[in-house]
């Protein structure tokens, strides 16, 4: 942790070569919507001019903006003196064009139900529940918290606060009621929306006695609304609680989507990142409609008319809120929404569906990515994946060899596969390919998107041009968080402090040769082993690309002589069988002697947060023999009990 922020530190090496490129094929140029150079020419311009193009051409506004930008660092204001409405973007527009029987959702349960949801019936569900919510007391401002499974109402919920001015804050289902009582508490959320309960690996997880042990401490909450799904058992109490099912009902199906300005508060999403309080991360309505319908349309070369578009994150991710809701919807795309778990009932649940509905557009982690070559090549090839014909990827470095993997097996070798890099903060994708128009390289995220600029730097500020440092962007981009909630000071000195005049990601990241960036992790999980910097994501990397792995995770620990030492967490696919030494110099030939873990551990499982993501920071828990720190954020807690087992007897 220390190194991030000590300015005599080198910067972070670069160390692992690629040298395979795909060119995006013709025949995928032939009908894409941008090839060539022209989006980035324009934008290289006047990237203000450019945003204002695509606010004007892809957004419907009730006002004019008078001002593109007004920017004071830190704060952004896009599209100045601006009003629209959201939910009439994602919905009303489309109706009004005469596509409203066109499926906005195939939303498919997990036990096998599935809703067919078209634009015309999300309209009137989403009027009649914005009415419900009026009926509430809710106005426009209020603070509404969310806490579904994966079901429409979650898309619904949200797109009623949208309607009538409210701020919708997503708790993830998976999260604890202590989570969600502490991010109620934060806002000062008058009503809760929850459901009895929701599927997951065959079973139902209740969700509303969650809910109810959190209210117990959140005094703001005036009403809580109850979405009938799992069918579990839940008390109600009278006056306080409402079923979703009720209140729509009763509620007229005509609601006028009122313009707000396009500075309004639309959503508040809490981000736990590595330390600390989370952090309630504010989005506002016209810059983040616009970035997010952009990146939608040009990232996925999507064809509203013939894709069938599928993103398979939860809507409690900034992921699910930018890329399931808001750009998706906004573009009039139809998608696939999907309640549970990748292997229920088979290993094979992902690759069923995509053959069911005739996927196009498959966006999903890296970390899911790696779990499907760990079941194996036999899985996909049961499917009929022609359909699919743009890949994309978010939350973590792809490891080039998943790339691959995901490639030959999901992609056919025929789909280019878009490995976009951003984060909550960011709103929308900032770093990826353009798929008709670039060459991509495995595991390199490439290029900045026509509108944003990035640059890496040194720990003194300067740009590097080749080489490693920290990834930081140089100018204001319309999806940006406008700040933390009720946090200003939090606000600058995490992200616009460290450097001055940019925004600093915390993110490391390295330029090769050509130009091409390649993210490298956190700064915090940076490895120094004598005065080298090593990023972890690479030394994962070499070990992915030993065809025995599927999975690892490495992370430095405090070594007397040499620093930190290097040790790795490793799942080995299916049947393999390699041992440390072999895998120790596997690396030390991808990489070389300095990359080589001094350990190497073999696990069934690794510590990762509930998105998926590793938590380095507990595995140097445990390489350092400490009593492991906050396990709140983990997924399956178990897994750290497990590896401190085996690092104790294999002290010994
Ligand atoms: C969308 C999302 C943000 C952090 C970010 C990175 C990491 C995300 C990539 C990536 C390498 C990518 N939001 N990250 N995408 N690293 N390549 N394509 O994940 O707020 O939850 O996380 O995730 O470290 O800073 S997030």
């Amino acid at each position: 942790m220390a190194e991030s922020g000590d300015p005599t530190s080198d910067t972070i090496n670069a160390l692992m070569a690629e040298d395979r490129v795909f060119p995006p094929p013709d025949s995928f140029k032939n009908d894409a919507l941008v090839t060539g150079t022209f989006l980035y020419d324009e934008a290289s311009q006047d990237d203000e001019a450019f945003w204002a193009r695509q606010a004007a051409e892809l957004v419907d506004w009730d006002t004019e903006w008078d001002t593109i930008l007004d920017w004071q660092l830190p704060d952004a204001k896009w599209f100045v003196g601006g009003t629209l409405n959201v939910a009439h973007n994602c919905l009303d527009r489309h109706v009004a064009a005469g596509r409203g029987d066109k499926v906005a959702i195939h939303w498919e349960g997990e036990p096998g139900d599935t809703r067919t949801i078209t634009y015309a019936e999300l309209l009137e569900e989403v009027c009649r529940f914005a009415n419900a919510l009026k009926g509430l007391g809710v106005e426009a401002g209020d603070r509404i918290n969310i806490y579904l499974p994966m079901i429409p109402e979650a898309a619904v919920a949200m797109l009623a606060c949208a309607r009538i001015g409210a701020v919708h804050s997503v708790v993830f289902g998976g999260f604890s009621s202590q989570s969600l009582a502490d991010r109620i508490n934060d806002a000062e959320a008058k009503v809760l929306i929850t459901a009895d309960g929701g599927y997951r690996r065959g079973a139902v997880f209740p969700l509303k006695p969650a809910a109810d042990e959190a209210i117990a401490e959140t005094p703001s909450i005036e009403h809580v609304v109850v979405v009938q799904r799992g069918g579990n058992d839940v008390d109600m109490v009278d006056g306080r609680d409402h079923w979703y099912h009720e209140l729509i009902g009763g509620a007229s199906s005509e609601c006028p989507a009122e313009p707000f300005d396009a500075e309004h508060l639309l959503f508040l999403l809490y981000t736990s990142g590595t330390t600390g309080r989370p952090k309630g991360i504010m989005h506002t309505t016209g810059g983040y409609l616009t970035h997010v319908t952009y990146t939608h349309k040009y990232v996925f070369d999507l064809h509203p008319e013939t894709d069938v578009y599928w993103c398979t994150a939860d809507v409690g991710w900034i992921t699910g809120h930018s890329y399931i809701v808001y750009g998706p919807l906004s573009n009039g795309a139809t998608q696939v929404m999907y309640e549970g778990v990748p292997n229920y009932p088979g290993n094979d649940r992902f690759w069923e569906i995509v053959a069911k509905y005739g996927v196009t557009i498959f966006y999903t982690a890296p970390t899911a990515i790696r779990t499907f070559m760990k079941w194996g090549d036999a899985e996909p090839a049961k499917h009929d994946l022609s359909s699919l014909r743009v890949l994309g990827t978010v939350g973590e470095p792809i490891n080039p060899e998943a790339w691959m993997w995901y490639h030959e097996h999901i992609g056919g070798g025929r789909c280019p596969i878009v490995d976009t890099w951003w984060q909550t903060e960011t709103g929308g994708m900032m770093i990826s390919p353009l798929p008709g128009a670039t060459t991509t390289k495995p595991g390199s995220a490439t290029f900045p998107l026509p509108g944003v600029r990035a640059e890496i730097v040194d720990d003194d500020a300067n740009r590097i041009d080749v080489g490693g440092g920290y990834l930081t962007l140089t100018r204001p981009w319309p999806g940006m968080l406008r700040g933390i909630w009720g946090d200003p000071q939090r606000f600058r000195d995490t992200y616009w402090s460290r450097f001055p005049d940019r925004y600093f990601a915390g993110d490391g990241a390295k330029l090769d040769d050509d130009g091409y960036l390649w993210l490298l992790g956190r700064v915090d999980d940076v490895m120094n082993v004598s005065g080298h910097r090593i990023s972890t994501t690479e030394v994962e990397s070499a070990l992915v690309s030993h065809p025995s792995v599927a999975e690892a995770a490495v992370v430095g620990a405090t070594d007397d002589t040499t620093g930190q030492a290097i040790f790795a967490y490793v799942i080995l696919r299916g049947d393999s069988d390699a041992d440390e030494d072999v895998l120790r110099a596997h690396v030390a030939e991808e990489i070389g002697a300095i990359a080589k873990p001094k350990r190497i551990f073999l696990t069934p499982d690794l510590p990762k947060t509930r998105s998926g993501k590793i938590m380095r920071r507990l595995l140097r828990d445990v390489a350092e023999g400490r009593n492991i720190g906050d396990t709140t954020t983990l997924a399956d807690a178990s897994i750290v009990d497990e590896l401190q087992a085996r690092a104790t007897s294999s002290d010994d």
